[in-house]
């Protein structure tokens, strides 16, 4: 809640631009502290009930997760374009009962409200404020929960703290120098920390200005960082990537370096940034991205320097308040250049998986948080090396579970057996690639994506697909991941 705190200390700055309005901190406040007594309708406290909302990258996206900060409640932001099964099992999983959104997904989310009997807020309509007051928020209350992936086949709620948040935020406006100068554009979806904490709660919480634009478009990206107001970006590899073909084809002929001198900081991470692709970016706009690595249940954990030297392939080293150590198979901690999976501790780390106190217990060490991730340290950098899971694919800046889409594509009826796997890919990281053993129609991949287009968001639904008689196993009868990528 300290982001919400700090608002009174610059009223008059714009704190939001959305759809070509300028909105204040003031107005922010108020608006929140309007839709906050909304939601308490008649009690005092939400108690760390969970509120679900679907809205777009727009400025009642901030008043709403504020709104229901002050209210006491958990924020639980949804994807606008996911499909109807992956919103249901989240409003389940939760067990939301408020479900806020606007007048652009109103229609879609009333048979599910309907269903699940959930109270509906449509944040357009106009008549929202009741006259209660608000409760006092202590830090360690739960405060948001974002779903990720991992090597189980359904997502996972992460829970974070007032007291995560805060300081999750507060080591990166450390760390990279934020200030009330500072005018972002945000482009990423609004489920996740990259585009939460990293863009829209740093600059919130410097008195800064977030810029939200409401569709992904590379021409209108580069339109907004030649026009001289925007001063920090930060993005995934892949949309690096394709900013890069975007100018290849349509800006080349611009003074493009002369007209980016102005940026301050340009962000990579969610995913390895290629070197060509880091190369190329300097080449082009004569900035160095930072690169640095994170995670949903951490924030970041590691950065390459604001000041010094952007080592290209490494993400720097860990960031304030957070401790790493890189450990062995035996427990061992790694000195230099010798690898281990990357344990963290510190106050940024988030508090439980949502209704999951085994999963929870099983991923901490002694009280690290065990990511998974395998990195070593070279020179004084840290270096990720890889997963020490097959079954995460890293496509997009989304994570991934190879094992959720197996489960769903074994549903369907000409699917005998399938392994998802990830194929390294140029603009998109990993590719989502699939082999199966067919039943005795075999079906056509255009047929089988348009069967999973309903049951899971755009970004998992498998690109290539390979249809064998039997899949490659190992010496203990499994099948073999890696003979599974040989294949493509
Ligand atoms: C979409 N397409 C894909 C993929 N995703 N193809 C292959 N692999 C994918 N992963 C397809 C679309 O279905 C479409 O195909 C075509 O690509 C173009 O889609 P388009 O609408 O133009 O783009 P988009 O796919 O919607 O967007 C690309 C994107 C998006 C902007 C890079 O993936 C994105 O916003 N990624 C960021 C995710 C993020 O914020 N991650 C952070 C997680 P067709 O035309 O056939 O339908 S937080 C995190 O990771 C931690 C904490 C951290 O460290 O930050
Ligand atoms: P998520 O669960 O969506 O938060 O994704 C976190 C994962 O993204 C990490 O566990 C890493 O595997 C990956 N990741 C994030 N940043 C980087 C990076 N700079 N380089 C390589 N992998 C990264």
């Amino acid at each position: 809640m300290k982001v919400i705190n700090k608002a009174s200390r610059h009223l008059n700055q714009t704190a939001i631009l959305s759809g070509g309005v300028k909105y204040t901190y003031r107005q922010l406040l108020r608006d929140s502290q309007i839709l906050a007594r909304f939601l308490l309708f008649n009690s005092k406290d939400l108690n760390e009930a969970p509120v679900a909302f679907m809205l777009g990258r727009e400025y009642h996206y901030t008043v709403t997760q504020w709104a229901i900060w002050q209210a006491g409640g958990i924020a639980v932001p949804l994807h606008t374009s996911h499909p109807l099964e992956s919103i249901k099992y989240v409003l389940e999983d939760t067990g939301s009962k408020i479900l806020i959104t606007n007048d652009q997904f109103l229609e879609q989310l009333r048979p599910i409200a309907d269903e699940m009997s959930l109270r509906l807020i449509n944040v357009d309509e106009n008549n929202l404020s009741l006259n209660t007051g608000l409760p006092q928020i202590s830090p360690d209350r739960k405060a948001m929960i974002l779903y990720t992936s991992g090597t189980t086949s359904k997502p996972k709620g992460v829970v974070t703290t007032h007291n995560n948040i805060n300081h999750q935020i507060q080591s990166l406006v450390e760390a990279w120098h934020w200030s009330k100068e500072d005018h972002i554009i945000n482009i990423l979806p609004l489920h996740h920390v990259h585009g939460i904490i990293n863009i829209m709660s740093c600059a919130l919480w410097s008195g800064a200005c977030c810029e939200f634009l409401e569709e992904w478009d590379p021409g209108l990206i580069w339109e907004k960082l030649l026009s001289g107001k925007v001063n920090v970006f930060m993005a995934v590899p892949t949309i690096y990537y394709k900013l890069i073909r975007y100018w290849e084809e349509d800006l080349n002929e611009k003074p493009v370096q002369e007209l980016l001198k102005h940026i301050r900081l340009m962000v990579s991470g969610s995913a390895a940034l290629p070197i060509p692709v880091m190369e190329m970016w300097k080449s082009i706009t004569g900035h160095t991205l930072l690169e640095r690595y994170g995670m949903t249940e951490i924030g970041m954990g590691l950065s390459n320097p604001y000041l010094g030297e952007r080592r290209a392939g490494h993400v720097g080293q860990p960031l304030p308040g957070v401790t790493i150590q890189l450990v062995d198979e035996d427990g061992v901690v790694q000195e230099e250049n010798k690898p281990g999976e990357i344990q963290v501790k510190g106050s940024t780390v988030f508090h439980s998986y949502w209704n999951k106190p085994e999963a929870t217990k099983d991923t901490f060490s002694d009280g690290w948080f065990k990511t998974g991730d395998i990195a070593d340290i070279n020179n004084g950098y840290y270096r990720i090396l890889g997963r020490n899971s097959v079954d995460i694919i890293k496509s997009g800046g989304y994570k991934i579970s190879a094992l959720e889409i197996e489960n769903i594509l074994l549903e369907h009826p000409q699917v005998r057996e399938c392994a998802i796997v990830g194929i390294p890919d140029d603009e998109w990281g990993e590719m989502v690639s699939c082999c199966i053993i067919p039943g005795n129609d075999r079906p056509d991949s255009a047929t089988l994506k348009e069967w999973l287009r309903d049951r899971m968001p755009g970004y998992k639904i498998p690109r290539n697909y390979i249809f064998r008689d039997a899949l490659p196993k190992n010496a203990m009868g499994k099948v073999s991941k890696n003979e599974v990528k040989k294949l493509f």
